[in-house]
């Protein structure tokens, strides 16, 4: 297989907390992720890898990896201590430094501005909900574009925002209802939307686009019920989340769905307009495995909300594919997916693609000789990577693709059990230890990769 072009940007990703710690450090205000409750035995974000403090290091390892890009987010209660107001200017100072030490290694700075990580104070007036939050957000963007606009050619807007609405916990749970989850995913569009367009009036060089998780789910079977099924949940899945970047408005499949759900959102006057002025520059996406899914025929009278599962009764129900391959976390492997995404992309959007997420995570551990050999991570990024080469080779424009992560980071859920890195970081959920850095076989690897331009 040949290489892919000599400007393609080789890079891995964090979140800013996940890896910063220094979690109400120097200013920064919380963030929904420092009040959150956690499961028992399970670190919380106050010193995670500690990157606050280990940047420059943490840097000088990427460089010697080679990597060509690093992405990374800022922390919006960092720069904005209760998300709106006063600027905290050791924020601002962080960030400068963290972007100019990029620079200086040689590594292009890929900013996401919005990570899971909301100001605590936003949350407490509402959240996503509440409108003034769109507003708020923009003017946060808009604080980075002045600040770093100068040196930062990639910004992301909002990371993952299908999983925030998707996978919902508030709403899994009976706190907040489906309806009220669509509306909040709406105010999050209009938000990006607004950065999109006030990005572009401000006249950059640089590109920005929206940070989903796109996997292209298959039907579970050639019954034509399953390929409907498929559609639906591709539908509200996936290009829910990316017609509104591309096209100025919501793909029409996935808008049947929720009026047949009876959770549309409500559109106040302009909302359109809106949403049709903010077109992204690049679909930057998370890709770890693929979703399968079946036609779903229940009891007559079943309400139309989705479960935990992701199933909607009546419209698709996942399923697991009897010919994939499961890590030790049970996530489906599926590098082919990966492809078979890259092309459905392409072919739907006509964008630039930048992969911002792909791994796998696994117990690593130290092993006597000082090493941590992570075969199964080389495997998986491997097949993953000629998986993507393949699909460039076919004609899909990728300009980029990150691991995930660079270095190892508490997990979304389950702490520092799970972990993603190239660099191994010594903690674990509940012991400190000295936060050393030791790079992987994985990193050794991926060095070579680069090196040889993906081959
Ligand atoms: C993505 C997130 C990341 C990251 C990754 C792995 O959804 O954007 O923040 O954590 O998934 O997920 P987890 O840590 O839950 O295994």
């Amino acid at each position: 297989m040949g290489k892919v072009p000599s400007d393609f940007l080789w890079g891995s990703a964090t979140s800013a907390y996940q890896v910063e710690g220094a979690s109400l450090t120097d200013g920064k205000g919380p963030s929904v992720q420092d009040t959150k409750k956690l499961p028992a035995n399970t670190t919380d974000f106050k010193v995670a890898s500690d990157h606050y403090h280990h940047f420059k290091e943490d840097i000088a390892l990427f460089q010697e990896l080679g990597l060509k890009a690093y992405r990374f987010s800022i922390a919006w209660s960092r720069i904005l201590p209760t998300g709106q107001g006063e600027v905290n200017p050791a924020g601002l100072a962080f960030y400068d430094e963290l972007i100019n030490a990029c620079i200086q290694a040689g590594i292009e700075p890929i900013v996401t501005m919005y990570h899971f990580d909301l100001p605590d104070a936003l949350e407490q007036a509402g959240g996503w909900a509440n409108r003034a939050t769109i507003d708020a957000f923009v003017a946060y963007c808009q604080i980075l574009f002045d600040h770093f606009g100068d040196r930062v050619q990639y910004w992301l807007t909002i990371n993952e925002q299908n999983m925030m609405v998707l996978a919902n916990e508030s709403v899994l749970s009976g706190r907040k209802s489906v309806q009220q989850s669509f509306q909040e995913n709406h105010h999050m569009l209009l938000a990006q939307a607004k950065v999109i367009k006030l990005y572009h009036e401000l006249d950059y060089a640089g590109k920005i686009g929206p940070a989903p998780n796109i996997a292209y789910a298959y039907p579970a079977s050639s019954a034509p019920e399953d390929i409907l099924a498929a559609q639906w949940f591709n539908s509200i899945r996936n290009w829910l989340f990316l017609d509104v970047p591309v096209y100025g408005r919501y793909d029409p499949q996935a808008m049947s769905l929720l009026q047949a759900m009876q959770v549309a959102p409500e559109f106040a006057s302009g909302d359109a307009e809106i949403l049709a002025a903010g077109i992204c520059d690049i679909i930057a996406f998370n890709y770890y495995n693929s979703n399968t899914v079946a036609a779903n025929m229940p009891e007559k009278g079943q309400a139309q909300t989705p479960t935990a599962d992701f199933s909607v009764p009546y419209f698709f129900k996942s399923v697991s594919n009897p010919h994939l391959a499961k890590t030790e976390f049970g996530w489906e492997i599926d590098p082919i997916g990966f492809r078979i995404t890259l092309h459905e992309l392409y072919n739907r959007y006509h964008k630039p693609l930048l992969i911002t997420e792909n791994g796998i995570g696994g117990r690593d551990e130290l092993a006597a000789d000082g090493k941590i050999h992570d075969d199964y991570r080389i495997q998986y990024l491997s097949a993953h990577i000629q998986e993507m080469t393949q699909a460039i080779h076919e004609g899909v424009d990728v300009i980029g693709y990150c691991s995930w992560s660079a270095l190892d980071v508490v997990s979304t859920h389950e702490g520092m059990r799970k972990r993603y890195g190239l660099i191994y970081v010594n903690r674990t959920d509940t012991e400190l230890r000295d936060l050393k850095r030791y790079p992987k076989d994985s990193f050794y690897w991926y060095q070579g990769v680069i090196r040889n331009g993906g081959v």
